[in-house]
């Protein structure tokens, strides 16, 4: 190899904030394998290996070549003793049995199993587990559980949800949520952000802010009244409407995982299918009615913004999480800022740093601007 990668590889930030990092990944079978031995930790409540794996899966990522030999990795931040153990073994055997004993672990595959369904976290899960349930329908089988309004949505509409949403569904639920904002307020300002933004061809979801540039008053309103026009319109298959907890004299938060405090709804939108057959009698005569389902489940999250806010939601919606987490941590610890989804405190000089763009942001915490796209951490 080069002395030319043998220098990039020095120069690579332990943060994410501070590297390129593009859906194309050139050592997958690696990150794959981290991320799934971070979740198996994070599972097991061990937070310092899980983050371990988390940011050597993050790094490898903005890699411009696939690792083939140890030396590879020379001077690339995040390559522990751990972590340099299982390349070692993909590197030899092409595959580590670290990495399939936690594939072929019970608890790890019923906890992985419970959480796919929408509403069921951690918590629920090893409950779950500790009663001796191993599969859905020995879940759904027991009557003396007790499921949430959100975990019934969750199994109800459970092979909507746990198929990828594709660009086209998230464009045409784009549309349903325009269509209905702009009614309410014709200058809001909608935004994709989540994976999409970061330009994701599926998604686990669509998110989306609402702004309204120079106003107050018609913000408070326009999530509920999206709420009953849709509910009208029978477009709602499940919400939990969460209204705003900001206090404009509060500091950002440290926790890097908190929720945020805007007003905002979880949703599952019933989104209608391009009808390709539309006219072909034939076909349309061959199935009835009730027999053909031309609509998908897809879960959306809808967030209101102030618009003085703007900027620093869509940073904080737009992610990844690793990279997310990883610019609170540089603005924490390299610049003594705060930050998170609604300002950006300077500790040193005590004071709010304003900003009306992402670029802004960028440039108060010192760092080169990264576009969505190379968000991909
Ligand atoms: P997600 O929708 O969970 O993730 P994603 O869009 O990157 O990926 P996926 O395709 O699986 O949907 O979250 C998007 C971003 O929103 C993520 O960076 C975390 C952030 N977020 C908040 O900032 N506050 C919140 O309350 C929530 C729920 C998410
Ligand atoms: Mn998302
Ligand atoms: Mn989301
Ligand atoms: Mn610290």
């Amino acid at each position: 190899r080069s002395v030319t990668s043998d220098l990039d590889r020095d120069s690579i930030s332990e943060y994410a904030c501070q590297r390129r990092t593009t859906l194309k990944n050139y050592n997958q079978k690696f990150t794959d394998a981290f991320e799934i031995l971070a979740e198996n930790y994070e599972f097991n409540e061990n937070k310092g290996f899980c983050t371990a794996f988390r940011r050597a899966a993050s790094v490898l990522k903005c890699l411009p070549f696939t690792i083939v030999q140890v030396h590879d990795i020379e001077g690339v931040p995040w390559m522990g003793k751990q972590v340099k153990g299982i390349i070692e073994d993909i590197i030899e055997e092409g595959e580590s049995s670290k990495v399939k004993a936690v594939l072929d672990n019970e608890n790890y595959r019923s906890v992985k199993l419970f959480t796919s369904v929408f509403g069921v976290g951690l918590k629920t899960s090893d409950k779950w587990y500790r009663m001796g349930l191993r599969t859905l329908e020995e879940v759904k089988r027991d009557k003396n559980l007790k499921l949430t309004r959100m975990q019934k949505a969750g199994f109800l509409h459970y092979d909507d949800l746990t198929s990828c949403v594709s660009k086209a569904e998230a464009d045409a639920a784009s549309l349903i949520v325009q269509d209905v904002v702009w009614k309410i307020v014709p200058n809001a300002i909608v935004t994709i952000a989540g994976g999409f933004r970061r330009g994701k061809q599926t998604g686990h979801d669509v998110d989306f802010l609402i702004t309204v540039p120079g106003s107050k008053q018609e913000e408070e309103e326009l999530l509920h009244t999206v709420i009953d026009i849709w509910k009208k319109q029978e477009l709602l298959l499940y919400y939990d409407l969460i209204e705003s907890t900001f206090e404009d004299t509060k500091l950002p938060s440290r926790k890097v995982d908190a929720l945020d405090h805007f007003q905002k709804c979880f949703a599952i939108l019933k989104v209608h299918k391009e009808r390709e057959d539309k006219g072909n009698s034939i076909r349309s005569k061959a199935f009835s009615e009730e027999e053909i389902k031309d609509w998908k489940a897809i879960r959306v999250d809808l967030v209101v913004v102030p618009f003085e806010q703007y900027a620093f939601a869509l940073l904080g919606w737009t992610g990844s999480t690793q990279f997310e987490r990883d610019l609170r941590r540089y603005a924490t610890h390299e610049k003594k800022m705060m930050l998170d989804n609604h300002a950006l405190y300077d500790k040193t000089k005590k004071i709010f740093l304003n900003a009306a763009s992402e670029e802004e942001i960028f440039a108060h915490l010192g760092l080169d601007y990264l576009e969505p796209w190379e968000r991909n951490a």
